[in-house]
């Protein structure tokens, strides 16, 4: 199976990181994480995402807070799909979101919600699943027990309101 990278800018974003890491393992999907940054460590950034398909990589989970430019800056440097995670550090992550989200034609990054690590290891998953028929039972199967969990709470809602 392919790896997913989970590359982040600062060891400050481990807390919301470390949700992806758990989904990833909950699927059992192989990955490796990184501190790279866009600013601070460009060069070590760029290396990373030039060999990540020849490495056996998939999928690039990038989080950055801030003026968040780790996970546009890896996707200019690889076509493998890039998954950005705007980190609140400031302004609510509203700075974080855009600067993850605005990019130019050409060179996409999936931007899932401020701080929302664990949508970003499910659409890893999703993605990795296009062509691994086992994932794709396993992500159906999450999918029906939310559902019956759901189910569950709306029994009782009514007894807690
Ligand atoms: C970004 O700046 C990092 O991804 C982090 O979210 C933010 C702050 O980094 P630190 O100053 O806490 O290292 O590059």
């Amino acid at each position: 199976m392919k790896k997913v990278a989970i590359i982040m800018g600062s060891t400050s974003d481990l807390p919301v990181v470390k949700k992806a890491a758990d989904v990833l393992r909950d699927f059992g999907v192989p990955f490796e994480a990184h501190v790279y940054s866009a600013h601070r460590t460009p060069e070590e950034a760029r290396a990373f995402a030039l060999n990540a398909r020849a490495n056996g990589f998939g999928v690039i989970i990038a989080a950055a807070g801030m003026a968040a430019h780790l996970a546009g800056a890896l996707a200019a440097a690889t076509t493998l799909p890039v998954i950005g995670i705007p980190i609140n550090s400031a302004l609510d992550g509203l700075d974080a979101l855009l600067s993850t989200v605005q990019m130019p034609s050409g060179i996409p990054v999936a931007t899932v919600a401020v701080d929302g690590a664990k949508n970003a290891a499910f659409l890893a998953v999703q993605i990795l699943a296009v062509s691994d028929a086992s994932l794709a039972e396993k992500l159906a199967a999450q999918r029906a027990k939310n559902a019956a969990d759901i189910l569950k709470k709306d029994e009782t809602v009514m007894n807690e309101i």
